[in-house]
């Protein structure tokens, strides 16, 4: 397995229309789940910084979807270093009830354009609650990106709410409910980090191990 050493992390754009983005330039990984699952803490948490995205207890308040640069540098087991540029794409929340309908009804359109139409995006990982799993949001999502063929990386965050002892137990449930390899994750703690970014690097097609 591959770990990668964050070197920077910084905002490159932002958009609410796939016209309004920069064209990609370097492998992209997308991020996307339900509002308030812990998606930007996520991204904070795998770039090792604290504010890169904006976190808030107020569910849906990022409306479009920005990108971010990361400069890494991998390092392989043998201990050979290279390195490496991926661009994470922050997705809107969706699932948001307390939003007016117009506003709910556009952010569809704007994710599934994304995910359709955006050369270079290699993975977009779909973050659920360890506690929660899937939600019917969340199933319609993974269904359609298996459907446009997009790989699917699924992380069940907050682990750290879960007792120690049951978290395994959950992330196997999960996996046996979403027929795809789900990855146990605690932005609190880092648990599971290693292992999501070496996933990461491999979907990126940056590392092989
Ligand atoms: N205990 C715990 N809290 C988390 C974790 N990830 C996110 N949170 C909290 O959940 C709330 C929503 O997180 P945020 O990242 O803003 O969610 P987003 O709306 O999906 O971007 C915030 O209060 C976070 O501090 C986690 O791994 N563990
Ligand atoms: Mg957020």
């Amino acid at each position: 397995m591959d770990s990668a050493l964050i070197k920077d992390a910084q905002y490159l754009a932002s958009g609410t229309t796939l016209a309004q983005l920069p064209g990609p330039a370097f492998a992209e990984i997308a991020f996307a789940g339900r509002s308030n699952v812990g998606k930007s803490s996520l991204i904070n948490s795998l770039t090792q910084r604290k504010k890169l995205v904006r976190t808030s207890g107020t569910p849906g308040c990022t409306r479009g979807i920005n990108l971010f640069r990361i400069d890494l540098k991998t390092v392989s087991k043998d201990g050979e270093s290279a390195d490496a540029v991926i661009d994470f794409v922050d997705l809107p929340g969706y699932g948001y009830a307390k939003r007016s309908k117009t506003e709910r009804r556009s952010w569809g359109p704007m994710i599934e354009s994304f995910l359709t139409g955006r050369p270079g995006l290699r993975a977009v990982i779909v973050i659920v609650d360890l506690r929660r799993g899937l939600e019917e949001d969340d199933r319609q999502l993974i269904d359609f990106l298996k459907h446009i063929d997009r790989r699917v990386i699924l992380v069940a965050t907050k682990s750290d709410k879960l007792p120690r002892n049951q978290r395994k137990l959950r992330v196997k449930e999960i996996q046996k409910d979403a027929k795809v390899r789900v990855y146990g994750y605690s932005s609190s703690t880092s648990e599971g980090r290693d292992e999501l970014l070496a996933a990461l690097l491999r979907a990126a097609h940056i590392s092989a191990a």
